[in-house]
This record gives structure tokens, sequence and C-alpha cells, in this order.
């Protein structure tokens, strides 16, 4: 029981939410906003749980938990600039309405993909557990979203590693108009919580005591080591899903039932029965209401929209990195394997800096499939070396979480092929999320790739290509251990989400020198592989040594053919192809992956904008075919990959 100055306190939380929206609703019909997700007449679930936490737990609401917002004090003034598309809003007009975190209020917003801050809350409450603090994350979601993976991976997720979160379902009836008995065949979502081996529990989501003792008392039981919680909120929406929606398809008998279990309502019946209040305090809390909040609408509603230039927004994209470049020194040296380079790197990169932690599947005491691990977890412990379930997605929105509190997680990926299984989180949440909120989001993703080792179309793809094309994101792709030792390191204090390319033909089939101390290859500067006269080869990863070993085995090239190993896919080194170009007159881009749409596409586009004068010959691009990867390593040697016409292709460039 609430004391009654509690009581009249969360009674204002309560109605705050009802008033604004009211407010929306008509800014809506007047056309000053564009879109509004009512939460009306499910406030109780937002308030009381938000209510219910300590001011450092972690929330993560979705569109219409505006009560989530509002209760914990967040800027009232910004928050409307945001709600407005405001210059002063949360983003500065980069995102909508609850599309925002913020770290002071200990919220981290909504994307629009459903479920997808499921697995982020995860990794907010794994930290929380890493450094014993006595903190949880509570994530929010309706009940048609329940349908989506990321729910599962994040249930599974949290139970399997006992995790300090709530996760609370607002069944409010349907999806967008989808009505639950088509959503799922449970009779109860809670009851999916025994499939994960967690508690559930359903509480009446208008009831705002209800939902605020079932969080208290989840979080004191979380605290003490029980472990996550799954809640179903029982409540409704009484409006469209979005305004212009409208509710024709939901039948008339069911929202009067439910207009009459309102939850403000409720309370405040509750309170006056309980002599707490008098209905005079309900006026007066609506005419503070009024006072309050309509100078600050109007003040919103006139301040500036945003406004920028390509170059501050083009900056906006990428956290400028601060850490300190450490020089490459070679003054001990040790024979090594690109995987050997990559263990030392991680070995030594984890025993330096706490934060650094590694998850991925078997990669524990099992080593990973390509023992890449192997041993770390004898020196470093099951905290920081972390076998996950399989799942893609809900490790990857599990980095960001952990990136958000400070972390630089590493991810393997167990082969690259099934990064497609995790894409949401990586196109949408990491590389999105500094841009429109300014958190930049440290997570290293390690993605063994490429063919030639007869592993057939799903375990040998080349997919740069796939992520090339996103803003936000940076891809480095070394072909040899002293780069792959320095990247991997450049990569990991790398402030922005990095994907780690790693052939796997490059693992064992080649040995060289690799200092024997730390240091950083720098993101985004190419290598000179060998100095020529007549041509440029460009290419990256297994394609540098296929240029490598063809001018080592047809000598006459050696003078003729520049190569130029990119090391950096995005961004790319621009300044040293177009030099090279420049010198040699004659292009050809070599890769291993399938040419339509690939990187060497962009950088011959590039080429023929910018300095299509000094070209001798067209731009000759050669990669694999447009095919799957075929499993025969006949069929993928002889005819797939591109190594069989590079002399052809060569010749035809230097006579042309
Ligand atoms: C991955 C994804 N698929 C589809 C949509 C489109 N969409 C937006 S809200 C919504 C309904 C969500 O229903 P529910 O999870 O029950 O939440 P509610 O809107 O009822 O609060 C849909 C289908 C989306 N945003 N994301």
């Amino acid at each position: 029981m609430l004391s009654d100055s509690k009581s009249k306190e969360l009674l204002y939380y309560l109605k705050l939410p009802r008033y604004i929206e009211e407010r929306m609703l008509l800014l809506l019909r007047q056309g000053k906003i564009s879109k509004w997700f009512s939460g009306i007449g499910q406030e109780a679930i937002s308030v009381g749980t938000t209510y219910a936490l300590e001011k450092d737990d972690y929330i993560l609401p979705m569109h219409r938990n505006l009560g989530v917002f509002t209760t914990r004090d967040v800027n009232i003034n910004k928050l409307f600039c945001q709600l407005f598309g405001k210059q002063d809003g949360f983003t500065n007009g980069r995102d909508r309405t609850f599309h925002f975190g913020s770290k002071d209020d200990r919220i981290i917003g909504m994307i629009s993909h459903l479920a997808a801050m499921l697995p982020v809350a995860n990794g907010l409450a794994l930290s929380f557990k890493l450094r014993k603090e006595k903190r949880i994350a509570v994530a929010f979601t309706g009940d048609g979203s329940t349908s989506e993976g990321d729910f599962h991976e994040a249930l599974n997720l949290a139970a399997v590693w006992n995790l300090p979160v709530i996760f609370i379902i607002e069944n409010n009836g349907y999806g967008l108009s989808t009505p639950v008995n088509e959503q799922f065949n449970c009779k109860n979502l809670v009851d999916k919580a025994v499939g994960y081996g967690m508690k559930g529990i359903q509480v009446d989501g208008n009831n705002i005591m209800d939902v605020f003792n079932a969080i208290k008392a989840s979080r004191k039981n979380i605290l003490n080591g029980s472990g996550p919680v799954l809640i179903e909120a029982m409540t409704f929406r009484i409006r469209g899903h979005e305004e212009a929606s409208g509710i024709k398809y939901i039948p008339k008998e069911l929202i009067q039932k439910w207009k009459k279990k309102d939850p403000v309502l409720h309370f405040e019946n509750y309170l006056l029965k309980n002599k707490v209040i008098k209905k005079d305090y309900i006026e007066n809390l609506e005419s503070d209401f009024e006072d309050k909040i309509i100078p600050i609408i109007d003040k919103a509603l006139k301040s500036s929209n945003p406004s920028s230039t390509i170059d501050r927004e083009m900056d906006s994209v990428y956290k400028k990195n601060i850490f300190k470049q450490i020089p490459r020194q070679d003054k001990k040296v040790t024979n090594k394997r690109f995987v050997d380079a990559i263990r030392d790197c991680i070995f030594d990169k984890m025993s330096s800096d706490s934060k650094v932690l590694i998850m991925g599947q078997d990669i524990a005491e099992y080593g990973g499939v390509f023992k890449v691990t192997e041993g770390l977890i004898d020196k470093f412990g099951s905290d920081r070396v972390r076998n996950t379930p399989i799942i893609e997605s809900g490790v990857i929105g599990a980095a960001m979480g952990l990136a958000i509190e400070g972390f630089k997680p590493i991810v393997e990926m167990q082969f690259a092929d099934f990064v497609s299984v995790g894409f949401n989180q990586i196109v949408n949440n990491l590389a999105k999320t500094f841009y429109r909120w300014n958190q930049p989001i440290n997570v290293t993703l390690r993605l063994p790739t490429g063919g030639g080792i007869g592993a057939g179309p799903f375990h040998s793809q080349s997919n740069e290509s796939w992520f090339f094309h996103v803003p936000g994101l940076k891809l480095v792709y070394p072909s040899n251990p002293i780069d792959a030792k320095g990247l991997l390191l450049s990569s990991i204090d790398d402030e922005n989400p990095v994907l780690f390319f790693e052939h796997k033909g490059l693992y064992r089939s080649i040995k060289e020198d690799v200092s024997d101390s730390n240091y950083h290859t720098p993101i985004g500067k190419g290598r000179i592989v060998n100095s020529g006269t007549s041509m440029s080869i460009i290419t990256y990863g297994m394609g540098v040594v296929w240029a490598e070993n063809f001018i080592k085995e047809n000598s006459q090239y050696q003078t003729l053919i520049e190569i130029i190993d990119l090391r950096t896919l995005l961004p790319w080194d621009r300044e040293m192809v177009f030099e090279s170009v420049k010198r040699t007159n004659k292009v050809l881009i070599l890769s291993e992956d399938n040419i339509t749409g690939s990187i060497g596409a962009e950088i011959s586009a590039s080429i023929s904008e910018d300095i299509f004068e000094y070209l001798d010959a067209p731009i000759l691009r050669l990669g694999a075919l447009d095919t799957p990867v075929p499993f025969s390593p006949n069929l993928e040697k002889e005819i797939y990959m591109p190594t069989s016409r590079l002399e052809k292709g060569v010749k035809k460039l230097l006579e042309y």
C-alpha cells in the first residue's frame, strides 16, 4: 500500500499522459502533427511500471508508452520538441516521436521494427550483472510483437543467463488489426514463460496498483537472483492502431466494456473511496495540467524546424574516434598464422581492457568452430567468454545493450552466412543509433567468411556487400596476419559498429612475422602490396592472395601490375585507389564476391565519375559468378570463382 502522498503523486503521473494525449489528438485534427499511436486506456502499465522502478533501472518503451517518459520526468520541453519533430528534440528531427534514447533518463527508445529492443534489454541487464549493480532493465512489447523472433531469442537468452530483466507484454487485444486469437494459439501469452523457464505473472493492466505491485515484487526477486520475469498486462486498445486507421474492425461492445474499466477512473474512484483525495483534487490537477502543459506545447510548436547542412549530416553518421593509435613496432616478432594473429589480438586486448568480452556459439570450452577463441575461457572465465544459445539476432542486440553501458563486446558469428538471421539488429539498431540520438555503439562482429573450402551455398558466402550499403557501419577485411591483428585492435577500439571479415581459407594457409606487441592498423587506409606501372588490381581478402600469387607465378607482370589491398571496405581508401589509377591508367577490380551490386561496382562507378579522364581502358570487374556458391569443389574452383578468369582479364586490359 502506498502512502497518501505517494498515491496522490501516482495519480498525477497517471493523469498526465492522458491529458497530453488528448491535446495531441486535437493537434492531430488540426494537422499540427502527422501521426499518433494512442495509449489511452493503457496508461496504468507505463506509469505503474515506471513508478515502481528505481531511477537507475533502464526502461525500453514502445509506441504507446508516453507514460514512461512523463513518469521518468524527462525534460518536457525537449520531449514536446521531439514529438513535433523540431530541432530541439532528442533527435534534432532525425527520428520521430518515441524513437530516441536518453541515457540520463535511463530510457532506451524503440526503433520501428517490433521486438528489436528486447535483446538490447538483455545487454543492459548483463552489464548490471557483470558489474554487480543492483539494477534491472524493463522492456515493453505489444501482444502482436510476441510473434517476432526477437521476442523468443530475448526471453530465451535472459532465462539461460539469469539476467535481471522484466519483459512486459501489453496485451491490448490487437496487433495492427489482427486480434490475438490469430496471433498465437496458447491460452495466455504469459504461459510462454514456462517454456523458457522463467517466472510469468498476469496482471490487470488497467489497475495501476496491480501493475505497480507486480513490478515492485518482481524487481526485488530478480535482484535476489531469482531470474527474469515475463509479465502479461491485460488491457485494451480503445482507439485505432494509429489515429488514421480507425476502429471499424473492433466490436463496439468490446470498446464499451473496456471504457468502463478505464485505468484513470478506476484509480480516482479507488482514492476517493479510501478518502485519500476529494473530487476537487482531481479538478485542480486538471487545471494544473492546463496551466503547465499548454504553454509548453505552444512554445514547442513555435520552436525551429530542423535545419542542417550536407556536411553536418554526413559528419553525424559515425562517432569520431578518440583512442590513441599505437603504431606497429617490429622489435620482437613471432611467425604466426592468420588465426593466431586474431586470437593474440583478442587475448592481449582482453588482458588489458576489462570492458572487452566475447560472445558467440560454441566459443568457450570448444574454442569456436575455427578454434579462434581456443583457450580464452581458461584465462578470462565464463563471464567474459560467453557461449550463447543459437541466436544471432539475440546476441547482436545484447551486444548493443552492453555497448550502451560502456562495454566493448566482440561477437563471433559461427559462419558469416548466419549473419542473415541477425540482419535487422545490424542494419537498423547498430548502424543507425549514433545518427539518431548520438549514442555510439562499439560492437565488433567477427565473421568467418568466404569459400574455396567445398562447403556449399550456406557456409561459403561473401556477404560484405549486404552491409556495404548501410551508413553507420564499418567493414574491415584483412588479407594477412599482420593486418588481421592491427585491424582487429582498431575495430575493437573503434566506437562504431564494425563488421570484421575473416576469410576462413586464410586462417591456416598463410604465416608471417607478426609483432608481439599491440598495434593499430588504421581503419580506412589501404595498402600497396606491389607497385606497378601499367594497371591496378584493386582487391581485398582472398583476392589479394590471388593477385600476389598471380604475379609470383607470372613474373613478367611483376613490374606492370600494382596491387592495392583495400583492407577496409567501408570506408574504402578513395585516395589510394585514385592515386594508383592516375599512375597506371587501367583498373581491374577483383573480388571473391559475385559481381552484381558488389563493392567493385561502387569503386568502378566512383572512378568513372571522378577520374574518368585518367582511364586508358574500360574498368574490368572480375568476381565470382552470379550464382549461389556451388558445393562441388570442381564447380566452385573451376567455374564459380574468378581465379580461372584472372589471366585472361589481365591480358585483355594490358593489351587494350
Ligand atoms: C517488424 C515489424 N513488422 C511490422 C510492423 C508494422 N506494425 C507496426 S505496429 C504493428 C502492430 C503491433 O502490435 P502489438 O505488438 O500488439 O502492439 P500494439 O500496437 O498493439 O501496441 C505492426 C504490425 C513493424 N513496425 N515492425
